[in-house]
């Protein structure tokens, strides 16, 4: 089943909002019809949502905005956290949940990434869900089993139609912000075995459909390496998503 490509820019606590519009402009700019074979969804700070949503609108961009992190609960006495209704209000459709640096400075579970899906997919918006092994994991020969954990327990309770609104995304820790990245084989390796977890919980059919990114460092000069991998769908874009010449060529060399 062909699988349209999607590139994410996860701009992580980088560019205050007057930035945001700079960035996001630029990327506009260059977005040509070239790229609506490549579904594209910038994810920035909660506080510059509004003015890229702006940005956007106001060039009638196919590009899509989500958030970086959600709260499952729709308001309340949360200090600090921002809520799917307000997630709505903003314009965002998207929402990383669980990347590796919230499960591991902010205390994020399994159980958690399953509460902000289960949320998310409520309100019909697409989950981003993050998944990966620790180098510790990797060394001693558990990745499969571990990734393949964190996919269930992310996904327990869904159903088919359900989980097909979200995507996964594969990123061993130890590549990222590391300079270091998996080799393509590793990174197929990880996300065929995703997606034979998804066929076994959803059908193979919803499993085909579903997209499968890698990130962990990915950029322009590695792109190409993991774009011809059957079983990954695009990239979750760190560093190289705060660079209008960098995300454009990754978001090219996808199409
Ligand atoms: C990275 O590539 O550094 C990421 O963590 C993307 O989410």
């Amino acid at each position: 089943m062909a699988r349209k490509p999607l590139m994410i820019g996860n701009w992580k606590m980088n560019k205050t909002p007057a930035e945001s519009v700079v960035l996001s402009q630029g990327i506009s700019n260059r977005y040509n019809r070239k790229w609506d074979k490549v579904g594209v969804v910038l994810c920035p700070p909660s506080i510059d949502l509004r003015p890229v949503v702006t940005v956007l609108d106001y060039d009638k961009s196919l590009i899509e905005v989500g958030a970086q992190n959600v709260h499952w609960e729709p308001s309340g006495a949360f200090t600090g956290e921002i809520s799917i209704p307000m997630l709505k209000d903003v314009g965002a459709t998207w929402c990383i949940v669980g990347h590796s640096e919230r499960r591991e400075m902010f205390a994020e579970t399994d159980e958690t990434v399953n509460l902000k899906v289960r949320a998310l997919v409520d309100a019909r918006l697409h989950p981003i869900v993050c998944v990966g092994e620790s180098l510790a994991v990797r060394d001693a020969g558990t990745t499969i089993g571990f990734v393949t954990d964190q996919v269930r327990a992310a996904f327990a309770g869904l159903e088919p139609a359900e989980a097909a609104l979200a995507v996964v995304a594969y990123e061993p820790i130890w590549a990222i912000g590391t300079g270091r990245t998996a080799t393509p084989e590793q990174a197929q390796e990880v996300c065929a075995a995703i997606r034979a977890t998804l066929a076994d919980m959803f059908g193979t059919e919803t499993a085909q459909s579903m997209r499968i990114l890698y990130g962990g460092s990915m950029k322009p000069a590695n792109v190409d390496m993991f774009m011809p991998c059957e079983d990954i769908d695009g990239g979750l874009i760190g560093g190289a998503a705060l660079k209008v010449e960098d995300f454009t060529a990754l978001v090219e060399a996808a199409g």
